[in-house]
């Protein structure tokens, strides 16, 4: 438990969780949401503060700098958002540090509970809809789509997986190795294979790293390019995604941020240099409109895309009020 004394506060779980968050050591929307409010919990846990006022300052910002460490992904500020929100009814009402911070460890260990069991759900909901003899093909790693293809399997159905590589940072291998190692039959296909492959495809499923107002899907960069080649030879195109994953603030109009990450994820620094001339760009996701999309699963059923708002403001309408 945290004491009150005289002692600089330590910030090493929020400046860690942070680096790992930003370096993508840990990634996936799912995981990154979990590991913020592990280290805001870690953070209170450990840390020790002069004063509840100093408590509280340190945690906001601790707050803010979690969010920080990547744009796109909503249910990083969402999960924050969840925990913080615990902080300030306690301020508001004055409650000791030593409430506050219990109050904390409940809100983050319920967050953490509950992102499992959306997942768990999200599988055995998702894998009502494949069928024996179905082609699946995936994108990138999203453990709400790993949940699916899963559960189908444990649950007897013989299918068949494609997943894309997923350049630059070749996420589509963790995909393809999770998948083999419990049995599945799956196929790890480079980016720019998808169009040869589609055609045998009954089913797309990604996951989300943030799904908009009007149903528009923010997942891997590549996400977009596979939904319109799936429009094209009218394969299904399903999205897996937990409920905090939806983009509150894009009721109001904003748009989701999508973020650029380094160059020399995509070519090495010495190429680089010797091509000085060469601009080379690394947008890390991207947005695939409601027309691509066929159904939406999350925990909390199967939406069509056009249908995610009304759960939305069912979900997010309270928060929206406090936003400035
Ligand atoms: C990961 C990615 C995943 C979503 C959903 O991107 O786009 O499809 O985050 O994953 P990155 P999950 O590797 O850049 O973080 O279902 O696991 O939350």
């Amino acid at each position: 438990m945290p004491w009150l004394g005289f002692v600089p506060m330590r910030s090493s779980p929020i400046d860690s969780t942070y680096q790992m968050i930003k370096e993508m050591e840990v990634r996936g929307a799912g995981r990154i949401a979990r590991a913020a409010v592990m280290a805001l919990k870690e953070y209170c846990d450990s840390s020790r503060f002069s004063s509840t006022k100093e408590f509280y300052r340190n945690l906001f910002a601790a707050g803010e700098k979690l969010k920080s460490a990547r744009p796109t992904a909503v249910s990083l500020p969402n999960s924050v958002n969840y925990v913080l929100a615990a902080a300030k009814r306690n301020e508001a009402r004055n409650a000791s540090l030593r409430e506050t911070i219990r109050a904390i460890d409940e809100a983050c260990d319920s967050f953490v509970a509950s992102s499992l069991k959306a997942t768990k759900m999200i599988g055995s909901y998702g894998a009502r809809r494949i069928q024996d003899g179905d082609v699946v093909l995936t994108h990138c790693n999203s453990e709400a789509v790993t949940a699916i293809l899963t559960a189908a399997h444990e649950a007897g159905k013989k299918f068949e997986v494609f997943a894309t590589e997923t350049r630059p940072r070749f996420q589509g291998r963790i995909t393809a190795s999770v998948l083999a190692r419990r049995g599945l039959n799956v196929s790890l296909i480079p980016d720019s294979a998808v169009r040869v492959y589609m055609r045998k495809v009954d089913t797309v499923l990604v996951g989300a790293d943030a799904i908009a107002a009007n149903g528009a899907v923010i997942n891997k960069i590549g996400t977009s390019q596979v939904a319109l080649v799936a429009h094209e030879t009218r394969a299904r195109f399903f999205v897996a995604a937990e409920t905090y994953k939806l983009s509150a603030t894009t009721m109001l109009g904003e748009l989701v941020e999508i973020e650029h990450r380094s160059p020399y994820e995509v070519v090495p620094r010495a190429w680089l240099k010797a091509n000085s001339r060469v601009k080379v760009k690394n947008p890390s996701f991207d947005v695939t409109p409601p027309e691509y999309i066929d159904l939406i699963i999350t925990e909390r059923g199967i939406y069509p895309p056009q249908g995610i708002v009304f759960l939305m403001k069912e979900l997010y309408a309270e928060p929206l009020v406090g936003i400035e």
